[in-house]
């Protein structure tokens, strides 16, 4: 076997503001819904909801703190002061490219401002200089889980139409300041997550409303004008340079049926098929009749201005880009069945697969499956621009033996490359959190994806210091032989992970 990935396969990492920069209140920054984001050592890491979940109260006491200990998005990483180090270790791996999102706070702390912060403008020129003289080339999503907290506050979050013009002068601001570095843009980080966490993603705090079904169409109603923005987003961005691709940004939750029972082949394709939903209205220009068939039985009304139609159709994205990192099983029985945690829902458990401990469900199969039922969909080119395995990884004499991510990472990638190899057009890979970073569902710094360990633990005790892993040097060669070493290594015996925590 031998590589396909084209020559100029972007290779590379991915991380969010939110979970990195830290300097939550540095350089005129306003408060983002990220940093009422809490670290809740009581809750178990797998119960994703209540890990995600933001109650009023909890606001009340975020807001009323500068506590950074339980609230660790504010510290992150200190990418906001250390990214030269970091885009040097980057460098030295061999990435082409990075991730990152800029913190819609720091140029319009509270969102509704006329003009934009200097400072905030100014850090990000810095940024993405430092990233270009480090030949990195900037893969930069416009909203990652960072709105202005003051929107939710003040403006009910997305579900007011006021909102979509306040997003549109961020991004203009944006693409006007840093389209000389930037060309490859993404609009919102998992724009189908709105229904499993909406308050980090379109404002929506679900105790204002009475009742499960007015949330819900609270929900669908923000959901539709970010459609709105994003697409008035991509009309601003070519006409301000023609050179702008932008794309939309969806996490992809691949679902198996459990058994040949029809029933439970049809569960799995609805999932599927309300997974795809997103990018269909971003790549389609319009909604699919199946929605509005939901929409018209279940009584909820999308509040729609006139010509909004014509803008979903007429500015639509370049390339389909999407986070993977597990699959799911959909069963007709699966009340009385085992159940795993998962970067969204718990699952019913696949018998086939490994689960990482925090009980996503290790497919790399399940990505190549992916890539070719994508491209046949949408026959645009395709960016996974997360992927990537949380860890409890040990750091011992200042290294780290993080075998199983070289192991995930080995997989993933050969898939790709199977997939390239039977036609799929594939822009990059920029792996998940190629540096330790606060994690977005638990807040917890030990969830581990980078290449790179940080010396910080869940209580933000450390000395921040940068180590490299052992995966670090076996994803510069990686890329180095342009995915040619994924066939030419000896396959070390598989890796029983073992941790001191188990
Ligand atoms: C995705 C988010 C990322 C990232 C990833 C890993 O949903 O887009 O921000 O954090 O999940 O999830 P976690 O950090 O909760 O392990």
């Amino acid at each position: 076997m031998k590589s396909y990935f084209p020559k100029d396969f972007l290779w590379g990492g991915a991380i969010a503001a939110n979970q990195a920069e830290g300097a939550w209140n540095v350089g005129g920054k306003g408060l983002s819904v990220a940093d009422v984001a809490k670290y809740k050592p009581e809750t178990d890491v797998k119960d994703y909801v209540s890990q995600w979940h933001v109650s009023p109260e909890q606001i009340e006491e975020a807001m009323a703190t500068d506590d950074d200990v339980f609230f660790p998005k504010r510290h992150g990483i200190d990418f906001y002061h250390r990214y030269e180090e970091d885009l040097a270790l980057f460098k030295e791996m061999g990435m082409k490219s990075l991730r990152i999102s800029i913190a819609w706070t720091r140029l319009f702390p509270n969102g509704d401002e006329q003009m934009p912060n200097e400072e905030g403008i100014a850090y990000y020129h810095r940024l993405f200089k430092a990233m270009r003289k480090n030949q990195i080339e900037p893969i930069v999503t416009l909203s990652h889980y960072e709105m202005p907290l003051y929107l939710v506050n003040t403006y009910d979050g997305w579900v007011s139409r006021a909102v979509v013009e306040m997003f549109t002068r961020y991004a203009e601001t944006c693409f006007k300041e840093y389209s000389q570095y930037v060309n490859y843009w993404l609009t919102f980080n998992e724009i189908d997550s709105v229904f499993r966490h909406p308050f980090t993603t379109v404002g929506v705090v679900e105790e204002k409303y009475p009742d499960k079904k007015s949330a819900e169409e609270a929900i669908y109603q923000a959901l539709h004008h970010q459609f709105i923005a994003s697409s008035i987003a991509t009309k601003l961005a070519k006409r301000i340079d023609a050179a702008n691709q932008i794309g939309c940004m969806m996490t992809r939750t691949l679902a198996y049926p459990l058994t040949s029972n029809p029933e439970d082949v049809l569960l799995a394709q609805q999932h599927n098929r309300e997974n795809y939903f997103y990018a269909d209205v971003q790549v389609f220009g319009e909604y699919p009749q199946f929605v509005k068939n939901y929409w018209i039985e279940n009584g909820i009304h999308v509040e729609m201005a006139p010509g909004d139609e014509e803008i979903l159709k007429l500015y639509t994205v370049d390339f389909v880009s999407f986070s993977y990192y597990m699959s799911m099983i959909k069963s007709v029985d699966e009340d009385h069945m085992e159940k795993v945690g998962g970067n969204l829902v718990t699952s019913v458990k696949n018998p086939y697969l490994d689960i990482s401990e925090w009980g996503w469900q290790i497919d790399p199969i399940g990505l190549r499956i992916s890539l070719i039922d994508m491209y046949d969909r949408y026959r645009l080119p395709l960016f996974i621009v997360e992927s990537g395995i949380g860890s409890l990884d040990e750091l011992v004499d200042g290294k780290i033996h993080d075998d199983y991510r070289i192991e995930y990472f080995r997989n993933h990638f050969k898939e790709v490359n199977e997939a390239i190899k039977s036609g799929v057009e594939v822009m990059g890979y920029t792996t998940w959190g190629c540096i330790d970073i606060v994690s977005a569902s638990t807040s917890q710094m030990t969830k581990r994806y980078g290449f790179i360990y940080v010396d910080l633990d869940d209580l933000g005790k450390g000395s921040y210091n940068r180590f490299k892993k052992d995966s670090f040097n076996w994803y510069q060669t990686v890329i180095e032989t342009n995915g040619e070493s994924l066939y030419e290594e000896i396959q070390t015996e598989k890796v029983e992970k073992t941790t001191a925590h188990s």
